[in-house]
């Protein structure tokens, strides 16, 4: 592995674990504004992205090389809604899914084949990520801002659970 692609990889094991920092504060703050469900959906997706980062970080452990963790920012939370908060999910994921391909760029002109083969795994992710972000916003926008609709909304994402970790 070149020096090059040790730090790219270093890189996006800080951006997953920021990812994860982030909805973990979201999360947070969903249960200030007494959404459970809301918090439920983030705080998995906390969990999901720490295993985005773990999976990074044992493929360089897995090519016998030690990963580097950086300092990560404190999180600014900023939504007053739901919808808000998920648009800026998806902003996020949007921003993520460059990081990615950036990332798959390098692994290619550092002819990184088994870091290519690994990256098709988090494209396929980013895809993922941005349409369940795209579905809840919907999903908020027909529900409006408040009332029965939200109720119904954050019942569902109360529903979401772990995912089965695929290899
Ligand atoms: Fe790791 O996919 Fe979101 O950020």
């Amino acid at each position: 592995m070149t020096s090059r692609t040790l730090d790219a990889v270093n890189k996006q094991i800080q951006a997953e674990f920021q990812s994860a920092y982030i909805y973990l504060a979201m999360s947070g703050r969903f249960e200030d504004m007494k959404m459970s469900g809301a918090a439920n959906w983030m705080r998995i997706q906390w969990q999901e992205e720490t295993a985005h980062a773990m999976k990074l970080f044992d493929h360089l452990i897995r090519r016998g090389q030690a990963p580097v963790l950086e300092t990560l920012d404190a999180p600014t939370v900023s939504f007053e809604s739901a919808l808000d908060a998920f648009e800026q999910v998806l902003a996020h994921e949007q921003h993520v899914t460059k990081l990615i391909h950036e990332l798959y760029e390098v692994a290619i002109e550092e002819k990184d084949y088994a870091l290519q083969t690994l990256m098709h795994w988090y494209i396929d992710e980013q895809v993922e990520e941005e349409e369940n972000a795209e579905a809840i916003i919907d999903s908020l926008r027909l529900a409006g801002e408040s009332g029965q609709g939200l109720f119904l909304v954050d019942r569902e994402l109360g529903q979401r659970a772990p995912e089965e970790e695929e290899e």
